[in-house]
């Protein structure tokens, strides 16, 4: 066959950022083993510098009752492929913050999950509307590879800055690293502007060491 009857390149999806290409299927992503869930002793907490000063905690009743809602957005995990159009329910995290307001002074979190996982996040990427605690895609609960009962969404970020099995979201007066930002990835995230590693971090963008 000559080149000429060769199909043209379909044209690239708008919703991938670059260097991404859209996966079918869904491949289960993480370092170490994948958590049992434990109903009896699992809760949510909230620590750090919160405006009462007290740390906060849901046990999963008290999750399960907490207000939700669906965003329909993409993941991007920084090893380039893309998972487009899922539809994600669970709780936002601006309710959470509303029902548990951090001290004025605060400007990220750090989102803890199980076995000491963590991804640090601005306050403003965490705050935002369709940054959220999902509990379903597609209307199914969670499988336990993806994170049951609870991971984090947030669709603006690379997916590692969505902890999978969230135990905790602590509130920072500074930036500091969570697990991969500790480990060559890069501390903001944007898949737009493809900031995958740390080398890549301009002055400001990261914690000061
Ligand atoms: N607890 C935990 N969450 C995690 C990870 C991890 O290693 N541990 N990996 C992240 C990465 S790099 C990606 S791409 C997504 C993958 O989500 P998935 O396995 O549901 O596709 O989970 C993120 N959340
Ligand atoms: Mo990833």
């Amino acid at each position: 066959m000559g080149q000429s009857e060769q199909e043209p390149l379909p044209p690239s999806d708008p919703r991938l950022p670059p260097g991404q290409r859209a996966q079918r299927g869904w491949p289960a992503l993480h370092y170490g083993p994948v958590p049992r869930f434990k109903p009896l002793t699992w809760d949510l907490q909230v620590f750090g510098a919160t405006a009462s000063a007290e740390k906060h905690s849901w046990d999963f009743a008290a999750f399960s009752a907490l207000p939700r809602t669906t965003v329909r957005a993409d993941l991007h995990c920084v090893t380039k492929f893309s998972m487009l159009g899922n539809e994600w329910t669970g709780v936002p995290a601006a309710a959470l913050l509303d029902l548990v307001p951090p001290e004025p002074g605060v400007t990220h979190v750090m989102v803890w999950a199980e076995y000491g996982y963590s991804a640090n996040l601005r306050l403003a990427d965490f705050a935002d509307p369709r940054t959220i605690f999902a509990t379903h895609r597609n209307g199914e609960p969670l499988t336990a590879e993806h994170g049951f009962p609870v991971r984090l969404i947030v669709p603006q970020l690379y997916a590692w800055k969505g902890p999978k099995w969230v135990r905790a979201i602590e509130y920072m007066r500074a930036d500091r690293r969570g697990f991969w930002e500790e480990r060559g990835y890069h501390n903001l995230a944007d898949p737009w502007r493809e900031q995958r590693y740390s080398y890549q971090e301009e002055p400001g963008e990261g914690p000061l060491r």
